[in-house]
């Protein structure tokens, strides 16, 4: 037993008592990001300005403090940092990015981009990751280094764009409450609008632009005489003919109806 371990010890020299170097510490970070759309006016529209407010979700998932962690959008300024994460540590509080829409992103109804984090590891070597979308589980990894990368895709809602207008052709305009006006439902979502009305001559016995129920621009049976029909004149029973013209609010088309009225 003892010569083994004499043996044992003359074996070891200096130069070989170094131990194996360690594996790399393994030096990681990942970037979520969430969009949320602000519907500030509560009309269940977008408006141009209205906002989108980002939420950034950064992770240290390495083995070593990462340090001077900023993170840099092309769509937004984010505001905070920079800061350090020591491993396993989570920041989802200190970036924030707040983005105003435009008519294309109307247009468009969502609105997407990705962002980029950036940190110092120790040894002084610059570590990123891009933008995540958790509520994305495709999980793409664009740049190959094992976290997901889906851009944020960030839903604009538009909850009344599909609401067409519900046009109305029977009118009985006698004051009793009941079909006095032509009804035309939704038209308020739509206000860039002309309404025009024709008698079975083809003659224009009203005409409005910004038709409104809600603002009670609205025909009650009676002319507006602009043309051989008298102003304020209560127009005959019988068959009438209208034309609508309304722009969507949000990508400018203008769309077209035109049949029937009967007045009874
Ligand atoms: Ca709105
Ligand atoms: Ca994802
Ligand atoms: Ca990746
Ligand atoms: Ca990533």
């Amino acid at each position: 037993m003892a010569t083994d371990v004499a043996t044992v010890y003359i074996s070891v020299r200096e130069d070989d008592y170094l131990p194996p170097p360690p594996p790399p510490a393994i030096v990681e970070l990942a970037l979520e990001k969430v969009g949320v759309f602000n519907d500030e006016n509560g009309d269940q529209r977008p408006q141009v300005g209205e906002t989108i407010t980002y939420t950034f979700t950064v992770y240290n998932t390495g083995e070593v403090t990462i340090s001077d962690i900023v993170i840099e959008d092309p769509l937004v300024d984010v505001l905070g940092g920079p800061i350090n994460l020591a491993p396993g540590e989570v920041d989802a509080t200190t970036f924030t990015a707040v983005y105003a829409i435009t008519q294309a992103d109307i247009e468009q109804l969502f609105v997407e981009n990705q962002a980029l984090v950036s940190g110092v590891d120790p040894s002084g070597d610059v570590i990123e990751d891009l933008s995540d979308d958790p509520n994305d589980d495709t999980n793409v990894d664009t740049n190959g280094n094992g976290n997901p990368d889906d851009i944020t895709v960030t839903i604009i809602p538009n909850v009344l764009s599909d609401e067409d207008i519900v046009i109305y052709n029977v009118m009985t305009p006698n004051g009793d409450g009941l079909n006095d006006i032509f009804m035309i439902e939704n038209i308020d979502d739509y206000p860039d609008n002309k309404v025009q009305i024709f008698n079975r001559w083809g003659v224009e016995v009203y005409s409005t632009e910004g038709y409104s129920i809600d603002n009670d621009n609205v025909f009650r049976g009676f002319s507006d005489g602009r043309a051989t029909v008298r102003r304020g004149e209560r127009l005959p029973t019988g068959t009438y003919y209208y034309i609508i013209e309304y722009a969507d609010p949000d990508t400018g088309e203008v769309r077209r109806k035109a049949s029937f009225l009967y007045i009874n």
